[in-house]
């Protein structure tokens, strides 16, 4: 039989030829191929199915037309996607992002990140994600809510509680799930609450939802450092991003004791030596959907703003890269190396470039991958489907309680499956492979289809 690692060398480039200019898939897929070979060898039965080769190609790939009518009265097209990636383990699950870089490469990127992810949680759901090169910034909320419904027209049909459950990711917050969830119900005329996540308390929403990725890109990091015998409290921490998981690493950080400098978005950073006055950045952000500047402007002496800056040329114990790929390249990794990281944690989607991850394993910095690290979030989604499908809603003590659990089993298995498979430590090795496994299981006793 041929060996693994020539086969996987031989499906990557398969899938470099025949899905060009994807540029962010093909990143995606490498990082899992290049931790597979161990488990290929261990269990001969998976490369006998053609998993691997099953697992690569999308059950299926939607893209449809976006016309919407701004409030000049111009008509606007945009593309929309869904991409319906696996669904061994459940209904397809995974956010909609709204973000003009939005194409087919990067939805699939982040679809296939999705399978092994919602894996992870030990919970049904299959992998997807969505989206759209829609720029909301800028726009009115009479703009978004006509581009919202018109989006919507479209995927209703090929979406539904036991099918694809969408839910929110860069540009798609708690506003645009309820006009998308409003459109779906009056073309559906059900009141179907399963169909999205994020969704308002009042109308079907779990409690914890909005803060769970960032919570639990913290408890991640803090199950890694309890892993080496150390703790988060009266740590610095460096994050990027100011958007939903930005906010709520922050505000866990703040709960467990340590202290975050930073936050930014496209356009800079800005770093408090007091410490994020989170109340000050919450109301910029989530009430006045303003730039993270005005924040340095506001705050007084103790924060200045560095435009086009990164944030991690701020000296700090742990970092959290929040806002999106490739943001923290091997430059980046050097600078927090020399600044004496302890521990990185991505609660955003494949932040680290590969030669970065590289940097800090060899440097004995704990690395959390977001497939591990970021899966809280669609943990309290998959909470959210549960309370919906029972009609209860259930306490905040409760979905915290169950958001904390499922980092720690994460942790546990990521640790665990690394350690077994010889590489005790590497959590990107571990979740990939405890994540794999999962599905594979799954779709060996499912049959070829
Ligand atoms: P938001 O839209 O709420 O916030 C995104 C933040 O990242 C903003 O501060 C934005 O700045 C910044 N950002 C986005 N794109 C870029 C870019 N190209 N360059 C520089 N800054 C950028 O999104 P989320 O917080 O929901 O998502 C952040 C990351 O977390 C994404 O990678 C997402 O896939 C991932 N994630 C999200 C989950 C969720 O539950 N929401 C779950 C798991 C992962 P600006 O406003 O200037 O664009
Ligand atoms: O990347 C992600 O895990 C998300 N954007 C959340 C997906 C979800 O279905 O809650």
């Amino acid at each position: 039989m041929t060996d693994p690692k020539d086969r996987l060398d031989a499906l990557r480039a398969d899938i470099e030829r025949r899905n060009p200019g994807q540029p962010e898939f093909h990143q995606a897929v490498r990082e899992v191929l290049d931790t597979l070979g161990p488990v290929l060898t261990a269990r001969p039965q998976y490369a006998e199915a053609g998993l691997v080769e099953r697992l690569l190609e999308p059950e299926r790939q939607i893209i449809f037309r976006v016309p919407w009518t701004d409030d000049h009265g111009r008509v606007h097209v945009n593309r929309g996607y869904r991409v319906e990636f696996n669904s061994a383990l459940g209904p397809y699950k995974g956010g909609l992002r709204f973000h003009p870089s939005v194409d087919i490469g990067v939805v699939k990127f982040l679809g296939f990140e999705q399978i092994f992810k919602n894996a992870l949680t030990g919970l049904g759901i299959g992998g997807g994600k969505g989206g759209s090169d829609f720029d909301p910034h800028g726009k009115s909320a009479a703009e978004v809510m006509r581009f919202c419904q018109s989006f919507m027209t479209e995927l209703a049909r090929h979406i539904g509680e036991h099918t694809d459950i969408p839910a929110g990711d860069i540009g798609v917050g708690g506003r645009e799930i309820g006009y998308l969830f409003g459109q779906y119900r009056r073309i559906t005329n059900r009141w179907e609450a399963g169909v999205l996540t994020g969704k308002g308390q009042g109308w079907g929403g779990s409690v914890i939802r909005p803060e769970a990725t960032g919570y639990g890109a913290v408890l991640f990091a803090a199950e890694m450092l309890k892993a080496r015998g150390e703790a988060l409290d009266g740590l610095s921490a460096v994050v990027s991003g100011s958007g939903n998981v930005a906010l709520y690493t922050i505000e866990k950080l703040q709960q467990l004791g340590a202290n975050p400098l930073t936050a930014s978005d496209s356009s800079g950073y800005v770093v408090d030596d007091k410490g994020i006055d989170l109340a000050l950045l919450k109301q910029i952000k989530e009430v006045e959907r303003g730039r993270v500047s005005e924040y340095a402007t506001r705050r007084g002496p103790s924060a200045r703003f560095v435009r086009q800056g990164r944030v991690w040329e701020v000296p700090a114990d742990v970092a959290f890269p929040s806002a999106t790929q490739n943001e923290l390249d091997v430059e980046d990794a050097r600078t927090l190396i020399a600044n004496g990281v302890k521990a990185v944690s991505e609660g955003a989607n494949m932040p680290t470039t590969p030669e970065a991850v590289h940097l800090f394993q060899e440097a004995g910095v704990a690395f959390g991958p977001g497939k591990a690290a970021n899966a809280g979030g669609v943990a309290v989604s998959a909470l959210e489907m549960a309370q919906n499908a029972s009609r209860v809603a259930w306490s905040r003590e409760r979905v915290e309680d169950e958001l904390a659990g499922i980092m720690r089993s994460i942790h546990a298995v990521s640790h665990e499956t690394a350690e077994r498979y010889g590489s005790p430590g590497d959590y990107v090795t571990g979740a990939n492979i405890a994540g794999f496994e999962r599905v594979a299981d799954a779709m060996l006793a499912q049959g070829v289809i």
